[in-house]
């Protein structure tokens, strides 16, 4: 069973179950994470204690997206295991030569406490087949093995005092005397993992520290692999949020060590339902650990078009919270709430490069007129986008809270380069946000290259230079009849506008605008201009678009026709002369108003158009069809 991937890469990391325990391990450069899976008990079974019939497998090649492989191994299928037990406790998984063990602690048929039995694979995410028997000689929980650089591979276990032996060659049995680990500070300890790294051997468990009441996760090192152990210190405190059990692995990934521990994010008030979390860890020189923080942020780096989920943030000012959307269904996960202006969360390592011109969408809460900004780096960075919530519901107060969720949206003014850190902060209001994402509009238009075009397979011409929107305020389409256009088609609005080609980035005056030309190549057969507008920061409603382009034509062709489509109302122009005039409340649809006859000269023919809008969408299409109707093609457009 595979399900989807999670594109996810805060803390928690596993995001629709409860995975506690979490022991990963790189297998062909991929991390395999085998954690346990706690459940809310069965009616029948002890309600507030540890829950568990199965164990699934995830992986992943970058910490942020996990595929949940399904369940490789369950209590109702292991000989030795009791099947109404729910003990599939902390589990480990090694290979050697091209094979896979995974060691699981549970509850046998015959006698009491736990055994630790073996599955093995030939694929990391299995199938497993189950051993009939436990390991003999070993009672106890929380196997965890390491293979030395000569092939010794040796079992750890936790249950009364911590342990460790030598396995057999196959993995499948202890090799010698059971060691009991010396060393290692008094109080209650549990969930050995151990690893090897630059020659010294760490033995790391989960520990009760004395007067502390919960489990820190601490460590120790030796030159042996069974000690005796140099007990070294903490590697990550008691859990914040009061769980009492922590369990953990160490490993190396693609140049980083990270940290799985696991915490109770989606039960905060029952501490035996856990969840795997990651954050960095660090060897400082003489080998020793430095002691880690919890980060609702965890590891790895999201793209700016995932639904980034900023209330798991990195950084944020004072009296900024994170809180479950739902304390019922804890796995929607949580809302961020910034109290008030000034207010910032900053969420690290988003990647907006590939992008290009972008909107933000955030899922907020809040009263009308609540205003936010992004910015990149901090609360102090360049602003990447800029919004403000409406809350349009009907009979209700604006004033009043939405009490919704809802999406609002704002054009990205700067994109960062790269991979930045995200700071959302608050202008204005009590602001609560679920999430933000950034998406790049649809390539309506692409700048134009120097080369030459020809028009597409129907004969339109997608080349056009293309000024930005200039401000004519028209509160309807109504009142484009023939005479208001012939009138405010023919003012001139800048400088040779009805004589010069324009250059790209050519800047024009109009009034007190300066407005700048752009060469456009349009994805469609029509331009898209209201797009256009938005994405040049200029108004959308109300406006008035020049556009001009070179026809190129190899031959004088007599009888054509000038046939456009516009919304609304346009005016044509072919070589400095009237062709046609689109008037009257339009949308926009091929081959709407054809001109009079006209002639194409060999060489260089200028076409220009405007059009103009009031409250609706603005676009064209323009094409020439020969005497027979048939779209003219053998010409060359350019804007140059
Ligand atoms: O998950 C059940 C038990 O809780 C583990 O085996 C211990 O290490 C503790 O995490």
């Amino acid at each position: 069973m595979l399900s989807a991937a999670w594109a996810t890469a805060q803390n928690p990391v596993i995001r629709d179950q409860f995975s506690a325990d979490p022991t990963a391990r790189v297998f062909n450069d991929r991390v395999y994470l085998y954690p346990s899976h706690d459940i809310p008990a069965p009616e029948g079974q002890r309600q507030d204690w540890f829950c568990m019939a199965d164990y699934h497998v995830f992986s992943s090649d970058n910490l942020t997206e996990w595929t949940d492989h399904g369940v490789i191994v369950t209590q109702n299928e292991v000989p030795w295991v009791r099947p109404d037990s729910y003990s599939m406790w902390a589990p480990d998984c090694v290979c050697k030569d091209g094979k896979y063990y995974f060691f699981f602690p549970s509850a046998p048929k015959s006698g009491r406490g736990f055994a630790i039995g073996v599955a093995t694979a030939d694929k990391p995410e299995g199938p497993f087949t189950c051993a009939p028997e436990p390991i003999k000689g070993v009672m106890g929980i929380d196997p965890s093995v390491l293979i030395d650089d000569d092939g010794q591979a040796y079992m750890y276990w936790a249950g009364g005092p911590m342990r460790g032996a030598k396995l057999t060659s196959d993995l499948m049995s202890l090799d010698g005397e059971v060691k009991n680990m010396e060393g290692l500070p008094d109080g209650f300890k549990e969930g050995p993992f151990a690893f090897k790294h630059d020659g010294h051997y760490y033995l790391t468990f989960p520990w009760v520290r004395k007067d502390k009441g919960t489990e820190t996760l601490a460590y120790a090192m030796s030159d042996s692999p069974l000690g005796p152990w140099d007990f070294k210190g903490i590697i990550m405190a008691e859990s914040p949020t009061g769980c009492w059990t922590n369990h953990h692995s160490i490993l190396p990934y693609r140049g980083q060590w990270y940290l799985f521990y696991h915490h109770n994010d989606y039960s905060p008030s029952m501490d035996k339902r856990r969840s795997t979390r990651i954050d960095r860890l660090t060897f400082l020189s003489d080998g020793t650990i430095k002691e880690v923080t919890p980060t609702l942020r965890g590891v790895g780096i999201n793209k700016a078009t995932e639904r980034l989920q900023i209330d798991r943030y990195s950084k944020a000012s004072e009296g900024v919270s994170s809180v479950l959307l739902d304390t019922v269904d804890t796995f929607r996960g949580w809302e961020l709430i910034l109290p008030h202006k000034g207010s910032w969360a900053s969420y690290a390592d988003v990647d907006f490069s590939g992008m290009s011109r972008s909107y933000m969408v955030a899922n907020v809460m809040a009263q009308d007129n609540t205003s936010f900004t992004l910015r990149a780096g901090g609360p102090k960075g360049k602003v990447i986008a800029q919004a403000k919530v409406i809350v349009k519901t009907e009979g209700q107060h604006p004033r009043d809270y939405s009490g919704k969720w809802m999406n609002v949206t704002a054009e990205v003014q700067h994109l960062p380069a790269g991979v930045t850190d995200l700071c959302l902060c608050c202008d204005g209001g009590e602001l609560h946000v679920d999430w933000l994402q950034f998406k790049n509009h649809d390539k309506y238009y692409s700048p134009a290259p120097t080369t030459a075009s020809t028009p597409d397979a129907q004969g339109f011409i997608r080349r056009w230079m293309v000024l930005e929107a200039i401000d004519k305020p028209n509160p309807t389409n109504i009142v484009f009849t023939d005479s208001y256009l012939r009138e405010e088609f023919n003012r001139e609005y800048f400088k040779g506008q009805f004589t010069t080609m324009p250059k790209d980035g050519q800047k024009v005056k109009v009034g007190k605008q300066t407005l700048t030309w752009h060469a456009l190549e349009s994805a469609k057969y029509n331009l898209k201009l209201f797009r256009f507008a938005e994405q040049t920061n200029r108004p959308v409603y109300g406006v008035l678009f020049w556009a001009v382009t070179i026809i190129d034509s190899p031959e004088q062709i007599d009888n054509v026709r000038l046939a456009v489509g516009s919304n609304s109302a346009s005016m044509w122009w072919l070589n400095g002369a009237e062709a046609l005039l689109l008037s009257g409340d339009r949308r926009m649809v091929e081959d709407d108003g054809m001109s009079p006859r006209l002639t194409l000269k060999k060489g260089r023919n200028i076409l220009r158009g405007a059009v103009i809008n009031g409250p609706g969408m603005s676009d064209f299409c323009v094409r020439l069809l020969d005497e027979k109707g048939q779209p003219v093609r053998n010409i060359t457009i350019n804007h140059q």
